[in-house]
């Protein structure tokens, strides 16, 4: 995929470095009054249920069972912290877009996602997970507006690219990128990821090390 490369050979080495460091689920949390303290760097992550927010979590920590091991019942409707090296915390906000989910539950998921999104100085980035073979819905419109809102800077990930056919992925790349062009808080690039193959996953890494401001 023809992605050009945004980080040095160094830059990316240190990240590789930091992401190998321990990495451990710290707690779920089921609303904002029980957060751990805001004292350091956080980046989120959301999106639809299945669209593979737990996967790249593993991925980026290269730890297969870290982010499953919430994945029971119910974790899924948490916000879930994972420490990593004692400097940032990796969130993994509750999944949308549950076809099953009632009303009255979206609406909990959805308020528990937006305030802990106004209220959270230290959080650095979200995330927002796109499946590479769907591309941005209507459904997508929700969080990103609420990002626009909470002036939280966010940036696009297509998940599970090893579906598509390289030049495939990158047409969505590009559609995606010019989709969110008037996004307030949009970062303007997308990232095409793999966790399966491991592709985006060192750029990934960089980008939320250069986003936490962390130096090794
Ligand atoms: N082929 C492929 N499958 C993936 C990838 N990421 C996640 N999946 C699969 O998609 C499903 C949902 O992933 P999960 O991480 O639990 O999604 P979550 O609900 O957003 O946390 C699982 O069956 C994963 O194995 C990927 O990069 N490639
Ligand atoms: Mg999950």
């Amino acid at each position: 995929m023809s992605q050009d490369p945004l980080f040095s050979e160094e830059e990316l080495e240190a990240a590789r470095v930091l992401f190998a460091r321990q990495a451990s689920f710290l707690m779920g949390a089921v609303s904002v009054d029980g957060l751990p303290p805001g004292d350091l760097p956080e980046v989120a992550f959301a999106g639809r249920s299945n669209v593979g927010k737990s996967s790249l979590i593993n991925a980026l920590v290269g730890h297969k069972g870290l982010a499953r091991a919430s994945n029971e019942p119910g974790r899924t409707r948490e916000l879930n912290f994972f420490m990593l090296d004692e400097r940032l915390r990796l969130v993994d906000l509750p999944g949308y877009g549950w076809a099953k989910a009632s009303k009255v539950e979206v609406k909990k998921f959805q308020n528990l996602g937006r305030d802990f999104l106004r209220g959270r100085a230290n959080l650095k980035r979200a995330y927002l997970l796109i499946d590479a073979r769907h591309g941005l819905k209507a459904v997508d419109e929700e969080p990103m507006a609420a990002f626009d809102k909470a002036a939280v800077s966010y940036q696009i990930i297509l998940t599970k690219a090893d579906k598509l056919k390289p030049a495939e992925v990158e047409a969505v790349r590009q559609r995606t990128e010019a989709a969110i062009i008037k996004r307030p808080a949009a970062f303007p690039r997308v990232l095409a990821t793999s966790s399966e193959k491991g592709h985006g996953i060192p750029e990934l890494r960089a980008e939320i090390m250069s986003a936490c401001e962390i130096t090794l």
